[in-house]
This record gives structure tokens, C-alpha cells and sequence, in this order.
């Protein structure tokens, strides 16, 4: 342990860096190798309600990568138009090396961080919504984009499998839609 330890404390200042927009909300980010309970109690199946879930994607956009850094994060909305529970397990982002589910929690010091969440629920009682401040996606080692170019990803749900997703990449929110 002794030579493991400080190993370890490194990897976990230098793996993960901040997008500006949490930096700048006085987020700390957690670095991976804090990532202990998100997927620890595993949850049982999505009800089967014997409706084939449709995704409803909206408001998918990425930020630009900060100057000089390989992580960015990226927000949607989902909902469900058919049926009425699924789960989104994971997303992929072509290009990028990772994708991770993140949320924040309060740490022990009372601080914000960002750390690796488990599956998300989405039921037909509202929508699933990733968005600054909140549930994200941080994206690893993907090429710089910047304001205009679009990104293909993919959301892994249990039930409604790959959903294809287009994220939109701008520095500004673009809102949500007003019909969800
Ligand atoms: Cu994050």
C-alpha cells in the first residue's frame, strides 16, 4: 500500500479534467478512480408493460472543448412517446475514447463533485433530462470540436436498445422544448 497508494491519489488528480461550465461553477470534479457506489446495487429489470419503448431525443448538444483539454460534456432530453418505463444504461460518442454518466453529489466537506452515476430510470411520467449543472455526459479523448459541427453518439437503453442521437455543438444551452 504504501507504494500503491500515492499512485493511485495521481491518477486520480490527472484522469479526468473539468469542462470550463463546471469549472466555473465551483464544481470539483471526482476523478474515475472515485467512482465507488454508482453501480453498486444493481437495479432490478425495467417492467416489461408489454409496449415496445419509443425514445424521444431532444436538445442534444455538446460544448466546445476547452482550450487545450480532451474532455468535454454533452446534455439531452428524453422521453418516451411509447410505452412507459426504460432505463438509459450507457451513450457512445463516435470518435470519443469514453463516455461516462455523471451527476454531482455532496461530498463530506460539503462540496460539490462530479462522479460516475449509475443507470438513469425514465418512466412516461416525465422526461430524463441531462442538462448543465445536472446529469451529464463526459466525454473522453475526443478530437477537439468547436461551435457548428455535430456529433453522432448513440444512447444504450435496457429495453429500446441503441437510440441514434445527433449532439449539436454550441456554447449556449439551447433550451429545453416546451412540449416535454
Ligand atoms: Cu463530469
Amino acid at each position: 500500500m504504501r507504494i500503491a497508494l500515492p499512485f493511485i491519489l495521481s491518477l486520480a488528480l490527472g484522469a479526468c479534467g473539468d469542462p470550463a461550465d463546471e469549472a466555473a461553477s465551483g464544481v470539483d470534479h471526482a476523478g474515475r478512480s472515485h467512482y465507488m457506489s454508482g453501480n453498486a446495487a444493481a437495479p432490478g429489470p425495467v417492467p416489461d408493460d408489454g409496449v415496445a419503448p419509443v425514445i424521444d431525443v431532444r436538445a442534444a448538444w455538446m460544448r466546445p472543448h476547452p482550450q487545450g483539454r480532451d474532455v468535454t460534456a454533452a446534455y439531452f432530453a428524453v422521453r418516451l412517446s411509447e410505452g412507459s418505463a426504460d432505463r438509459l444504461l450507457s451513450a457512445q460518442i463516435e470518435g470519443a475514447s469514453g463516455v461516462e454518466l455523471h451527476g454531482h453529489t455532496m461530498n463530506a466537506q460539503g462540496m460539490m463533485q462530479m462522479r460516475p452515476i449509475g443507470p438513469q430510470d425514465l418512466t412516461s411520467g416525465g422526461p430524463l433530462v441531462f442538462t448543465p449543472g445536472g446529469r451529464h455526459l463526459m466525454v473522453h479523448g475526443l478530437a477537439p470540436v468547436a461551435e457548428g459541427d455535430s456529433v453522432n453518439g448513440t444512447l444504450v437503453f435496457e429495453r429500446a436498445g441503441d437510440v441514434p442521437v445527433t449532439f449539436q455543438v454550441r456554447s449556449m444551452p439551447p433550451g429545453m422544448p416546451t412540449d416535454y
